[in-house]
């Protein structure tokens, strides 16, 4: 590790599922239980927004009593020690929108979907911290018109946040490391190409293999609260 100057983390579901908090696309996973289409998508909260903030509202009483696991404490770590080093191009991208990452005290951090703890207003862009439910007939605290509120979440067809900051470290950085995340959805998924296109070193700790492991030159297999404190040692 010593050896590499600027890295840059893309972590998923997989970091978190040991937190209690499921992942989308194995089996009993959020995808595999309901249709993204009719949920996570812009089309589906204008035909249904009740259905889309009921959905957004459960998933955040159940982020309530999540709590950080190992795998989100040895990142946190090893962002310090490689400022401490004084290496400081550390960039942790998550494409989780739960904020276990910030539990964990990680600060160079990402949220290239979004988060669930914040609401944004449609109507005037207002973007707060929120621990209460969503609903059509609440007002947005900022401009009042009610019919607005939705997760600060990115859903299919929406621009991920942030992609101008990643490309820029994707494209100076030396070290890239994928943790718990299957590489189904872009433009994730081709973080690893852009990588190594620029010549860093690519490295995969998962589950088990996925549908773009070959990408990778070094992989790590099992359970995220074994495999990344181990790594990171
Ligand atoms: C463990 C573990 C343990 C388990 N330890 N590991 C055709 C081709 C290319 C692209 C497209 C296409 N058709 C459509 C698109 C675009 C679309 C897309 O990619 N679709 C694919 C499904 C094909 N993408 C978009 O629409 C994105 N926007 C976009 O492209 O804008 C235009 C653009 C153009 C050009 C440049 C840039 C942009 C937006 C995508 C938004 C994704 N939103 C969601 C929902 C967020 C809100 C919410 O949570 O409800 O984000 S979908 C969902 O998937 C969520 C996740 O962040 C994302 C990724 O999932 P993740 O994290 O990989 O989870 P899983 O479940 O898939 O995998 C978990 C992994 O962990 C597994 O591998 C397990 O083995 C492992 N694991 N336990 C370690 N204990």
């Amino acid at each position: 590790m010593a050896r590499y100057e600027n890295i840059v983390i893309l972590t998923g579901a997989g970091v978190s599922a040991e937190s209690g908090l499921g992942t989308f696309r194995e089996e009993g996973g959020l995808w595999a239980k309901f249709d993204p289409m009719k949920l996570a998508t812009p089309e589906a909260f204008a035909a249904d927004p009740e259905t889309v903030l009921g959905f957004y509202n459960a998933r955040r009483a159940n982020l309530s009593d999540a709590k950080a696991n190992a795998a989100h404490f040895a990142l946190s770590a090893l962002e310090q020690d490689w400022m401490m080093d004084g290496r400081s191009d550390f960039l942790l991208v998550t494409q989780n929108i739960d904020d276990l990452h910030e539990q964990a005290g990680s600060a160079s951090l990402l949220h290239m979907h979004g988060e669930l703890l914040k609401t944004r207003c449609s109507q005037c862009d207002h973007l707060f911290f929120d621990r209460e439910d969503m609903a059509i007939e609440r007002p947005c605290p900022a401009c009042t018109k009610a019919g607005g509120l939705r997760p600060h979440v990115v859903w299919f067809g929406e621009m991920p946040l942030g992609l101008d900051q990643i490309y820029q470290r994707l494209d100076r950085c030396d070290l890239f490391v994928a943790i718990g995340t299957s590489g189904t959805v872009y433009p994730a998924a081709g973080f690893v190409s852009e990588a190594r296109r620029n010549g860093a070193h690519t490295v995969e700790l998962t589950l088990e293999p996925g549908e773009i492991s070959g990408l990778f030159e070094e992989h790590h297999y099992g359970p995220a609260t074994e495999t990344v404190p181990y790594w990171v040692r």
